[in-house]
């Protein structure tokens, strides 16, 4: 069985058990290689770099370089934008890095300055998110997205006793991740008749416009069941705009992801249901990767990572609240 078949195979397991820094990424640095630079430096650009999603991931990724030996650097975007990570990744490839892992904001618009990187030689691992140009990267190592949509489509099903209207609020078309997050949960919910899905919202990773559309579509839609909220920063928006509204508990929350807040409304039981990815597996299993292809060693194409939904019955339990993601190294 291959990684990412038998990563899966334990995601599944998990899952079906369950069934019933402020990290200043942008002066962070280790290692001993000359960090940014020289023949065995790392260099990570996240999506949000607030994102406890992506200090999680880069303060795995910083530890393992350090203690593979490698230099390394780290920034993230200041929001969910091309055109705010893009100088990021063009300024990393000025610097030439040995090694480039990127979470692309957009599937598409980001792929021109990553071929010319690529290009000059620089090793990039692709994290969390994709570009759909399959000759972007020697590495790519994810959640199973589509995977984690069927499974909080079957949990929102549950909660919502297979019936009433439910919607997904989501960060913006083309994310490699969060499409194939909706992909999976439209997938899933086909299997529930009596569940009328409202058309997806995004909200750009704005929380505060995931509160609003959360209110606007309980005013259209008085038999809202359950929202499937697809990341942090949505999850936030929509807890918060069900609370203004009077509706926590009433309607069902399933939400991508683990960080503080969500887990703060998960025992609140404002959320239902956190679907918990391994940023850190991520972070860490990239660097391996980049130092194996440094040292002329076989590179895993496609690495799969772990997945756990986590309720408030099991949230107390170490093996899942290890998920829990961190704010800070
Ligand atoms: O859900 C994660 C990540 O997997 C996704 O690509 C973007 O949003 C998060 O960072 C969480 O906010």
């Amino acid at each position: 069985m291959g990684t990412k078949a038998r990563d899966n195979t334990r995601t599944l397991l998990a899952l079906g058990a369950a069934a019933a820094l402020a990290l200043t990424l942008s002066s962070c640095s280790s290692g001993s290689g000359s960090s940014g630079g020289g023949a065995k430096s790392i260099t990570l650009i996240t999506g949000v770099k607030s994102d406890p999603f992506y200090i999680t991931m880069t303060c795995a990724a910083q530890a393992e370089a350090k203690a593979k030996g490698v230099g390394f650097t780290a920034d993230g975007s200041a929001q969910w934008d091309v055109s705010v990570q893009r100088p990021l990744i063009d300024s990393a490839a000025a610097a030439r890095p040995a090694g480039l892992l990127v979470s692309p904001v957009d599937t598409t618009a980001l792929t021109p300055s990553l071929k010319q990187i690529q290009n000059a030689g620089t090793k990039i691992g692709l994290v969390d998110t994709s570009v759909t140009d399959p000759s972007i990267g020697i590495t790519r190592i994810s959640s199973d997205n589509v995977k984690g949509g069927q499974v909080a489509a079957d949990a929102l099903a549950k909660q919502m006793g297979e019936k009433g209207s439910v919607i997904v609020i989501s960060v913006k078309p083309g994310v490699s991740t969060t499409d194939d997050r909706i992909k999976g949960f439209t997938q899933g919910m086909a299997k529930y008749p009596g569940i009328k899905v409202i058309p997806t919202l995004y909200d750009n990773d704005l929380p505060a416009t995931a509160a609003s559309q959360i209110q606007s579509t309980l005013a259209a839609h008085p038999d809202l069941g359950g929202v499937f909220a697809g990341n942090t920063n949505t999850a936030q928006g929509i807890a918060t705009g069900l609370k203004q509204a009077g509706k926590q508990g009433a309607v069902k929350v399933v939400a991508f992801d683990a960080e503080p807040d969500e887990v703060t409304a998960l025992k609140a039981n404002t959320i239902q249901v956190l679907v918990a990815q391994d940023p850190a597996a991520i972070g860490a299993q990239a660097v391996d990767q980049l130092v194996a292809s440094f040292d002329g060693k076989p590179v895993t194409a496609s690495i799969g990572t772990t997945m756990v939904p986590i309720t408030q019955q099991n949230m107390n339990d170490p093996s899942i609240s290890k998920y829990f993601y961190k704010a800070a190294c």
